[in-house]
């Protein structure tokens, strides 16, 4: 049973809250805190730490946060499920790899760090974005290939972008993007920016060469980095036991240090990512290994049922849910009642479903963008045969 202590300070938490918030208290002198008190809460799961002491477990959060993580994380999982219908009806084509289950990792990353802080992920990116300040109209459009979709509609589920809140995508090469993450590190090193990079992968990548090679020289440079495996235990159908020597993820870097964090338990990860970028920003590179898990299958082909027991994911549903874990904590300190949690859920509902009605309005991208925003602009790039002789096209 995770330990409430009341703080009777007045002053707001210290961490930034979130993009998506929008707080629910409807009558605050009605409840026992006023809305912007400190709570300090601690993890049910202790940090495990490699090469370094764990932070605290006790993480401090106010009643104004906890509401807005039950409400972001209500709003992703619904846009998830409506993902879901939206593939089934054939609205969404392609590749489509879904979150749900994961929302803590995204949500309690984003209350410990701000928009200078750049983000990179692999190709399960949707509520990454939203979490950044994408709005569910831009998410929608370009799942569906639309022009008003966060790349044009023409990068789709995988390649979700929003520069000007430094989240770099949305990559689709299993580990790719953690090289480019480290690149951006070395921006905001080299710009002295103050800032850094948290590069996402999964279980499966970590098994990947240029992870090593990335953290090498990010670690001999003291880049700003933080590596955070995303372990949902299957790398698609493959179990990490059957892929994986080590499966203790935060250990793999050797000499870069880690933490083992429980990446259901939103609090926890805000505690870590907050520890990790004071880290990252003094000493160099650390990894962070989220314990977490995947309710969908890996992609819209996969029923993901075929690898694993539906007992292990009701399981996972029942013990380790991340919304649920929010809503016993609000229930149990009265920051709201159990009817006013189901109208935000109501909400949430209401506002994805005007959010695809939107996005249906938005028009189909132009013939004439297919390559634009590919190639660097103004440099135009000749596609040569294999000899490199005979110019075969020259792109715009
Ligand atoms: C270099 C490369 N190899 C293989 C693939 C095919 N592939 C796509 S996702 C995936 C599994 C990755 O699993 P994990 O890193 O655990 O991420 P998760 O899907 O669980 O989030 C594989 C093998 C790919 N996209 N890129
Ligand atoms: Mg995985």
């Amino acid at each position: 049973m995770a330990l409430l202590r009341r703080l009777v300070s007045s002053s707001s938490s210290s961490s930034s809250s979130s993009a998506l918030l929008r707080p629910i208290l409807t009558s605050p002198l009605s409840r026992p805190f006023s809305s912007d008190q400190t709570l300090t809460i601690e993890t049910s799961v202790p940090f495990t730490g490699h090469k370094i002491e764990p932070p605290s477990r006790s993480v401090d959060t106010s009643p104004a946060e906890l509401l807005s993580f039950f409400r972001d994380m209500s709003l992703m999982r619904r846009m998830e499920i409506a993902a879901d219908s939206l593939y089934k009806a054939k609205l969404i084509r392609g590749f489509c790899h879904l979150y749900d289950g994961q929302e803590a990792a995204a949500v309690g990353m984003e209350a410990a760090i701000t928009k200078k802080d750049s983000i990179i992920t692999a190709y399960r990116d949707h509520c990454t974005f939203l979490a950044r300040g994408g709005t569910l109209v831009e998410a929608f459009a370009e799942l569906m290939g639309r022009r008003n979709g966060c790349s044009d509609g023409k990068g789709g589920s995988m390649h979700f972008y929003k520069k000007d809140a430094r989240f770099y995508g949305g990559h689709g090469i299993v580990g790719a993007q953690v090289p480019l993450g480290c690149g951006v590190a070395f921006a905001h090193k080299y710009l002295k920016e103050g800032a850094v990079t948290f590069a996402l992968y999964g279980d499966g990548a970590a098994n990947q060469g240029q992870l090593f090679e990335a953290l090498n020289i990010s670690a001999l440079w003291d880049l700003p980095v933080i590596l955070i495996c995303e372990n949902n235990h299957y790398g698609m159908g493959t179990a990490e036991w059957r892929a994986a020597k080590s499966p203790a993820y935060y250990k793999r870097g050797d000499y870069v240090p880690g933490l083992k964090v429980d990446g259901m338990d939103v609090l926890a990860v805000k505690q870590a990512c907050k520890f990790a970028k004071e880290h990252a920003l003094a000493n160099g590179p650390i990894i962070l290994e989220m314990d977490t898990y995947r309710y969908h299958g890996h992609s819209m082909s996969d029923p993901g049922s075929t690898y694993r027991t539906r007992d292990e994911i009701s399981g996972v549903r029942q013990e380790r849910d991340p919304i649920e874990r929010v809503r016993k904590l609000i229930l149990a300190h009265e920051l709201a009642t159990a009817s006013e949690l189901k109208d935000t859920e109501k909400e949430v509902r209401k506002e994805v479903d005007d959010a695809i009605a939107q996005a249906k309005e938005s028009p189909m991208p132009d013939p004439s963008e297919l390559f634009t925003n590919v190639y660097v602009k103004g440099f135009g790039v000749e596609s040569f045969g294999a000899d490199r002789k005979e110019v075969k096209a020259v792109l715009p």
